[in-house]
């Protein structure tokens, strides 16, 4: 019997790929993958080849990848190398957060869909772990502009291990560990103490839980959901040090980009996209390359966690 069972109402919206139903009936591992990261996070063709490479990884690892979005008013789980590439390429698809979901389903349109959106779907097909680059989380300013990423309230009600570079250092990383703590999601450090901060390896804010291999986050997140503590947890892996940034670099050109959102009052869904957009243009493509570097390197994690959590429930 599979996770999928749970909500037998929910299928009617829910397209599995072959591959991947047949890796969840079987028991064996399954990374789920977001596409906001595809459609608003990287330009075409980097988000093609960073997609496809992600996918590569999650399989030399011995998983299968389910790269997830709203496609022709369905929740495709698992994309064709066809309808991977359609929608990089494709302009204006809406980024679909939970407060979406429903309405992208019913227009027949095509959405990618953030961290929120993709554990929601992942849950639904029964997939328990999850590869991104960073999670969104509190904004800087947040005290006045009250703008906090949905999600952290995902993280915080589904249960998925999200294997992510901890949260964008475009972030208020000291308010979006608070707010973390404050739902009750673990956030562990994947060999290391303190929160990596995207970019770069470390920073400086320290955690409380640690993990040093797979197998042990496994354990935990078995633990986590036979107490029936129906969260997500973080799993936060530090950048490779070869790919990182320094972090005083990046702080600087964030700055800057921060204050151009403001200049031009980008707001709500579009901060984040234009943040990225901005760092990108401003450290010479240094921003992209790191990008690319920390989400294979969550894939791969991710696909580990996969293999060891699926062997820890084989009968
Ligand atoms: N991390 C990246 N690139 C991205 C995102 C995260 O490296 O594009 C996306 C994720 O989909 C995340 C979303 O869920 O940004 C958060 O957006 P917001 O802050 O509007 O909730
Ligand atoms: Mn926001």
């Amino acid at each position: 019997m599979t996770e999928r069972a749970g909500r037998p109402e929910a299928a009617q919206y829910l397209t599995v790929a072959a591959e991947v139903a047949a890796a969840l009936d079987e028991g064996r591992p399954v990374v789920a993958l977001e596409s906001t990261i595809i459609t608003h996070g990287m330009p075409f063709p980097r988000n093609l080849e960073t997609a496809q490479a992600v996918e590569g990884d999650i399989r030399a690892a011995g998983a299968v990848p389910a790269t997830i979005a709203v496609l022709e008013g369905r929740i495709r789980v698992g994309l064709d190398e066809a309808a991977l590439e359609a929608l990089a390429k494709r302009a204006g698809v809406a980024k679909v957060s939970r407060a979406d979901l429903a309405a992208v389903l019913n227009s027949g349109g095509a959405g990618s869909t953030t961290v929120a959106a993709t554990m929601i779907a992942a849950d639904l097909a029964g997939i328990r772990v999850f590869a991104t680059g960073g999670i969104g989380g509190v904004h800087r300013g947040a005290e006045l502009n009250f703008d906090v990423s949905a999600d952290l309230q995902e993280l915080a009600r589904t249960r998925l291990a999200v294997v992510c570079a901890g949260a964008k250092v475009i972030l208020d990383l000291p308010k979006t560990l608070e707010v973390l703590e404050t739902l009750g999601v673990p956030v562990i450090g994947f060999g290391c103490d303190t929160l990596p901060a995207f970019y770069s390896r470390d920073g400086g804010l320290a955690l409380t839980l640690r993990c040093d291999n797979a197998a042990e986050v496994a354990a935990l997140m078995a633990t986590q959901w036979d107490l029936g503590l129906n969260s997500g947890m973080v799993v936060a892996n530090p950048i490779p040090a070869a790919d990182e940034i320094p972090a005083a670099a990046m702080e600087e050109k964030i700055a800057q980009a921060l204050g151009e959102a403001d200049a031009q009052s980008i707001q709500g869904k579009d901060v984040t996209p234009f943040l990225l957009q901005r760092l990108e243009a401003l450290t010479a493509g240094a921003s992209l390359d790191a990008n690319v570097a920390l989400v294979r390197n969550n894939a791969r994690l991710a696909a580990a966690i996969a293999v060891a959590y699926a062997e820890g429930r084989a009968p």
